[in-house]
């Protein structure tokens, strides 16, 4: 194996100026293939992670993660977010996503030399937007390694919290710019989903509205992935197409800012927003301030980042048609790659940009784990007996149903405080718990498949991620309500690994297929085939959506 001694030693590479730099270039050129690293982040909402893969060799060779809320408690947001928000708030301070990304890159260079890597790219969690004052641009390209990022960018915000995807604060900012446009249907016609409140048009038009100076004060407005890109690069990075689609603003069918939808959020707004380019667009190379802190050598290309779904679509192995993941997490989410861009006539999916060409579709469900565990508790059973329930009833639950929603849901769109339910007595009356949890889960696969027709997927295989991926029993309802493969992947963390992947292939011209076919293996003997006869779920489905 060739030795890294021209390198210099990365225990002074956090000592600034201490050191000469090399070019990635440079390296690659003395060490061929070797220097075939790339690092994908992940700044998500309760956490900064990140990953590092050797592309020659197929593994994984770094991994670090920074709670918010444990390791930044000065920032008194737990759960990365500053609690007691008022009107649906929700915010995060942008700053404590900079000390958490400096916190760490040390960690990573304390596990690896990071002056081996030689592609970045990372991604954000959706819709959460940062206000920055026309000092951004200066203060973004003379970043000093003497100083922290927060220390030397808190200037430059012109809004000191960055509102999230939790928050739901902007109903009257989603129907005035659906007014305005001529109705929800036209802004899912443009942007591929209805005005939705955590999106970050609606919270834009709220921030004009609620404080019309300091709207004027800003002079570019980034998503966390954006922000975090050009930072990075020490300059102004693009938005790509899969973040920017969760913002009600951009046209999904010229992948570019929508005038009329603009016009309809907020005054001046194009000139406060970056370019929109699509997923394989390098935004620039790594800053010196990365250079110099942390010991990466110099001209790393920085690919544009992305939203947190559409990096997890790369990493799950999905990034083409025919793949889909289901994430079943607090709640559940449904993400294909598409072949064609439709948006939901109902209303309820989004459609995003694919990091790897074209598009993506995306649907919430609200009533996930938390659904499952009611049903659970309901009963005081434990996750074993939730498990054994399935085993004891048949498939299709002799036709009881559930609507399981415990709270409003958003796919479909309805009110609900508790479930529905039809069947037996006993079932309906709550004193058969076997039936009552099969119910629960065969209700929201049910509409799971229902709501996401409109994709028009044939999907050969499901790929199942999230906490609750784990439960065979659960696997098995939606391999037979979906008539199609399940099957979990070895992978954890697929936001950053996808980031890494997306690098590798931007950067490193790396086939994204080939990278799929050595990080997104499925866990051995992990896949479960349908049992159920087609019709079983047929007509159930009927029955369900007429309960609906
Ligand atoms: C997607 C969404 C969340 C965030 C945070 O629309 O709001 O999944 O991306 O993870």
């Amino acid at each position: 194996m060739l030795s890294f001694s021209l390198l210099t030693p990365h225990s002074s590479l956090l000592t600034p100026h201490s050191h000469s730099v090399h070019s990635t270039a440079s390296l690659r050129a003395q060490h061929g293939s070797l220097i075939m690293f790339a690092l994908g982040l992940d700044s998500s909402t309760q956490s900064c992670s990140a990953l590092i893969i050797d592309v020659a060799n197929g593994t994984v060779v770094a991994e670090a993660s920074v709670n918010f809320g444990a390791q930044l408690p000065q920032y008194n947001a737990p759960s990365g977010f500053i609690p007691d928000g008022e009107n649906g708030e929700v915010h995060s301070d942008p700053l404590m996503w900079l000390d958490a990304l400096e916190l760490l890159l040390k960690d990573l260079a304390d596990q690896c030399d990071l002056s081996k890597v030689s592609a970045i790219s990372g991604a954000g969690q959706q819709h959460g937007s940062v206000y920055l004052n026309d000092q951004w641009f200066y203060e973004i390209d003379s970043l000093s390694a003497e100083d922290t990022l927060s220390e030397q960018l808190a200037k430059t915000l012109s809004r000191k919290t960055s509102p999230i995807w939790m928050d739901s604060s902007t109903g009257d900012e989603c129907r005035e710019i659906a007014n305005a446009v001529g109705g929800d249907n036209v802004v899912c016609a443009k942007s591929g989903s209805i005005a939705i409140e955590r999106f970050t048009g609606p919270q834009i038009r709220r921030f004009y509205k609620n404080d019309a100076a300091a709207y004027e004060q800003t002079a570019r407005i980034h998503l966390v992935s954006s922000f975090l890109c050009s930072v990075l690069i020490g300059g102004d990075a693009p938005i790509d197409t899969g973040d920017g689609a969760g913002m009600n603003l951009v046209n999904i069918d010229a992948w570019d800012w929508d005038n009329e939808l603009l016009e309809a959020t907020a005054p001046d707004l194009l000139n406060k927003l970056p370019k929109v380019e699509q997923g394989n667009t390098t935004a620039g190379t790594l800053s010196g301030y990365f250079i110099k802190k942390y010991g990466f050598a110099a001209d790393v290309p920085v690919t544009i980042f992305t939203g947190d779904n559409p990096s997890s679509l790369v990493g799950m192995g999905a990034s083409q048609p025919g793949k889909l993941v289901v994430s079943l997490g607090t709640s559940d989410t449904f993400f294909a790659a598409m072949p064609n861009v439709v948006a939901d006539p109902a209303g309820c999916g989004h459609v995003f940009g694919n990091p790897s060409a074209g598009s993506m579709s995306l649907q919430c469900f609200v009533n996930g784990s938390l659904a499952r565990e009611a049903v659970k508790d309901k009963f005081n059973y434990d996750w074993d007996q939730f498990s054994q329930a399935f085993a004891n009833t048949p498939l299709g639950n002799d036709g009881n149903l559930m609507v399981p929603f415990f709270r409003p849901e958003t796919s479909p769109r309805v009110d609900l405080e508790a479930p529905i339910l039809k069947g037996s007595s006993a079932f309906e009356n709550w004193v058969d718990a076997d039936t009552a949890i099969r119910a629960c889960v065969e209700g929201q696969f049910l509409n799971m498949k229902l709501r996401t027709n409109w994709m028009q997927l044939q999907p050969e295989v499901i790929y199942l991620t999230g906490g609750a991926s784990k439960n065979n029993a659960i696997a098995q309802v939606i391999a037979d309500i979906f008539q199609a493969k399940v099957q979990r992947l070895a992978v954890s963390g697929s936001v950053g690994l996808g980031a890494a992947m997306r690098a590798a292939s931007n950067s490193l011209g790396k086939n994204i297929t080939d990278l799929e076919n050595t990080f997104c293996q499925p866990e051995t003997n992990s896949t479960i085939a349908p049992q159920a006869d087609a019709t079983v779920y047929a007509n159930a489905a009927i029955a369900f959506d007429a309960l609906i």
